[in-house]
């Protein structure tokens, strides 16, 4: 049999790397030196830029024989690896994450003040690596984090954008988008390894040809696009392991369209170069919503195509034995972005290792595992056979394939149920015939997990009910979690500081310790102190409202935040109906307590996604005429913080008094922000939706405000026949905040601007069930403003969410992963 793994032992056994001059020079030491031989300038000439990169540096010095060691100790163990296939790593900035998990950053920023210069100005210099949407590439950037810190032999495996997610500007209250052009200057957290290079086929048709083994497929006539690796260093923290995360640029294959060279159209022949080089251009600005586009489906299989042959590549090296892939590889799909990845195993195993079909199927189902994030239908992503069979020739027949056994098996478990066939088939033949990715990844995976207890319980009994049947003890939940070394430490070095000196600092790495701080909300002076600490935050916040709004807040007031993306299931307008109910009430004179408010949104739209971009217009045209109405003064103010991204989440998480989740129940997979939210001592306004019913299992109920109709309800109450005018006729608040909206009160000059979020709440039903859940959270807004003015009773709250935080740490998440899903076990380097 051709190409048969070997084994290999390296030319020499690694030596592990000990003597790092560059490491242990003393920081300021290193810092001058970077600014003369890296960036080669003087003190007197460098720029603020300059400074970032030459402390970049400073702390990559520190990766590197971590970073090398780590690798080396992997591969001289042959140890069991995970590979976390992600279309989006939403990582954010790396200098002061990095300094902080190798324990350097106070060395780091006095470094820096020794030479005059500040760790925070410096670290702002750095562009977010934001290539991600939000939640579920935040989620990967997380879960690196916490493998890294585990000690868990990790991969991820992702596309280098050249653009990443938009950045957002405010234009007379709209959504404007600005490429996003973040390599524009050196990115010094990356090294490209050209000896990784692997090349990419697309179109082309296939050969079928009978050979002694039996019939061969050769795909042919085919295009190639070059993968380029680039590798960025994942250091855990509190520990030596620094993993990988590798990230596929595309690159045109050198050899140029020749039949145009000789036709004389020179200029034809490097045209193609830009074509395949299109494919790792731009992150596509869609969360939770598929794009449809062909080049999103090129992008998918780019880089789960080089990430395979990686994966076979290093196996093959270092073992001879097929039987033992699984015991070696670990797939995570992190959702069905990637999950073409199930075919094209299947095509790397049986056409170009030549297994046999059946054994190549049975690795391939004990390698991979699915996640699922959403219940939304929109974003279930099918591609149209035709495209799919043009682009992918050899992947469709391979599909067909795999859905031809699969139905076979299914029919003699459950004969004859057609309805049951035509249901789970990986080909939906009714909506054309088009490749439903979420089949294809459930039979290809030995365990598909839902993000919350809610969701994976949504995912067993409706969207993937069929699936539940036929595989029974397939489906599972892993609930979320956020690292707690960018969410408290990072974020918040204030609280971060105060929680230290109760109970040092072992829940960075532990965050199960962080119950230790319970009892001390019933201590007075603790009280104060994290008052303050929660007062100087909301002072940072306000200050950046000021420099990026122009909009004066005060930090005594109730800080209300939701920032995420806008989204109509995330309700951003239920929020926005009760600003203005709250707007009338302080007009009227009726406004039963005086709470000062500030309420603050942060959240991208999809360019596409016209009614979320009225979302964010109706927010800022509210905005302005709650701010500038001098009968309102500072009892509240209403802000759209531009442009939210990693860097600004930082600075907005901590400065929260109020978390807002307020999603359809049923609708939020799981959400993350929640998490961070209550981490950072906010309480939580909710619906049962997502992780927030963990939260308040953790925190109990009595310390978050839950509120609105549960999910049997939604559903009970969509079937009865959901009516919103029944709400609108119902509630004389209600009616005079949508008729202001409907009669053009905010939007003098264009009164029928809003029409279409009239039509969607009144005319076409109300999806999201706004109406129905208003006055529960009118009155539970009221509970909140209330309660906020005994500050003793609102610390003590925020103080016990802070502590009851623990579950939510993505280090139990990845421990279990780890055990349940991908059985590795953390290796130390
Ligand atoms: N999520 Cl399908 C995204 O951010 N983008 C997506 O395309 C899909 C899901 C989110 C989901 O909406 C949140 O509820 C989750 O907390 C998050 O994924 C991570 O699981």
């Amino acid at each position: 049999v051709k190409k048969t793994p070997k084994s290999k032992t390296p030319v020499e056994a690694a030596q592990p790397v000990e003597e790092f001059l560059l490491e242990q020079l003393p920081i300021p030491q290193a810092l001058r030196n970077h600014l003369t031989f890296s960036i080669g300038k003087s003190n007197s000439w460098a720029t603020a830029r300059d400074w970032y990169q030459t402390a970049a540096f400073t702390v990559r010095d520190h990766l590197m024989s971590r970073w090398v060691n780590t690798r080396d100790a992997y591969r001289d163990a042959n140890t069991k690896r995970v590979y976390y296939l992600s279309l989006e790593f939403l990582i954010g900035r790396m200098l002061s994450n990095a300094a902080l998990n190798l324990g350097i950053a106070p060395d780091l920023s006095g470094g820096l003040q020794e030479i005059g210069q500040k760790l925070e100005g410096v670290a702002e210099m750095e562009p977010d690596a934001a290539l991600g949407n939000g939640g579920l590439g935040r989620l990967a950037a997380c879960f690196v984090d916490s493998m890294a810190t585990m000690d868990i032999p990790a991969t991820g495996y992702g596309i280098r954008y050249d653009y990443g997610m938009f950045r957002q500007t405010i234009e007379k209250g709209q959504q404007k988008e600005n490429p996003d052009n973040w390599l524009r200057y050196q990115n010094i957290w990356e090294i490209q390894r050209p000896e990784h290079t692997c090349e990419v086929k697309f179109y082309g048709r296939v050969l079928h040809v009978h050979t002694e083994r039996g019939v061969e497929h050769h795909w042919v006539d085919h295009e190639t696009v070059v993968a380029m690796p680039y590798d960025v260093p994942v250091p855990g923290y509190g520990t030596q392991t620094v993993n990988n995360l590798r990230l596929w640029s595309a690159k045109a294959t050198n050899e140029f369209d020749l039949k145009s060279f000789n036709e004389g159209n020179y200029e034809k022949s490097v045209e193609g170069r830009h074509g395949a080089e299109t494919i790792s251009q731009v992150l596509y600005p869609n969360d939770t919503s598929e794009s449809g586009k062909v080049l999103r489906l090129k992008q998918q299989y780019f880089f789960v195509s080089a990430s395979t042959q990686d994966i076979l590549h290093r196996f093959t090296n270092y073992n001879s034995d097929w039987n033992t892939l699984p015991d070696k590889v670990s797939i995570q799909l992190n959702d069905t972005h990637p999950a073409i990845a199930v075919a094209e195993m299947m095509h790397q195993l049986v056409d170009h290792y030549h297994l046999p079909w059946d054994r190549a199927w049975t690795l391939v189902t004990k390698m991979f595992a699915y996640t699922n994030h959403t219940l939304m239908p929109e974003a279930l992503e099918t591609w149209s056979v035709d495209m799919f069979g043009q682009l992918l020739p050899r992947h469709l027949e391979i599909i067909y394939e795999i859905n031809h056994q699969f139905l076979q098996m299914v029919n003699q478990h459950f004969p004859d149920d057609t309805g049951l066939l035509q249901r789970v088939s990986i080909i939906d033949e009714t909506h054309g015939r088009r490749v439903r990715m979420a089949h294809l990844a459930i039979v290809g995976s030995h365990t598909v997990n839902g993000v919350a207890e809610l969701h994976s319980e949504l995912l067993k009994t409706t969207l993937f009910a069929d699936f539940n049947k036929i595989y029974p003890g397939k489906f599972t939940n892993v609930t979320n979690g956020i690292t707690p070394r960018r969410w408290l430490n990072q974020a918040n070095p204030l609280l971060t500081e105060l929680l230290t000196k109760q109970i040092g600092t072992g829940f960075q790495k532990d965050l199960s310790l962080i119950k230790q701080i319970e009892p001390f909300a019933e201590n007075a002076a603790f009280r104060k102190a994290f008052r303050e600490v929660k007062k100087a935050n909301k002072q940072r916040l306000a200050d950046k409202i000021l420099q990026k709004t122009g909009i004066a807040v005060s930090a005594d007031a109730l800080f209300d935040v939701q920032i995420k993306r806008i989204h109509e299931y995330k309700r951003q307008l239920l929020n926005v109906l009760h600003v203005i109910t709250l707007y009338n009430r302080i007009r009227s004179g009726h406004a039963s307590h005086h709470t000062p408010r500030v309420i603050i949104f942060a959240g991208k739209a999809t360019p596409g996604y016209w009614l979320a971009k009225q979302i964010i217009r109706l927010i800022n045209d509210v905005a302005v005429m709650i701010n500038n109405d001098p009968a309102v003064k500072d009892q509240l103010k209403v802000v759209f913080y531009p442009n939210y991204e990693v860097s600004a989440a930082e600075i907005l998480f901590p400065g929260a008094d109020l978390s807002e989740q307020i999603s359809t129940a049923g609708t939020e997979a799981s959400g993350t922000g929640n998490m961070k939210m209550a981490l950072n001592g906010a309480l939580t306004i909710g619906t049962l939706d997502g992780a927030n019913v963990e939260i308040m299992e953790e925190v109990g109920s009595e310390n978050i405000f839950i509120f609105g109709l549960t999910t049997p309800e939604v559903a009970q109450l969509k079937a009865s026949g959901y009516n919103p005018w029944d709400y609108y006729h119902g509630n004389a608040e209600l009616k005079q905040v949508i008729d202001m909206i409907a009669n053009g009160y905010f939007s003098v000059e264009e009164p029928s601007r809003y029409q279409a979020i009239i039509d969607t709440l009144l005319h076409k039903g109300d999806q999201y069930l706004l109406l129905a859940d208003y006055a529960a959270y009118v009155t539970a807004q009221e509970k909140v403003a209330a309660l906020y003015q005994d500050q003793e009773a609102w610390s003590r709250m925020a103080i016990l969410n802070v502590a009851r935080m623990a579950k939510f740490s993505s280090d139990r998440t990845i421990g279990e992963y780890a055990e349940r899903i991908w059985n590795v076990k953390p290796f130390k380097a």
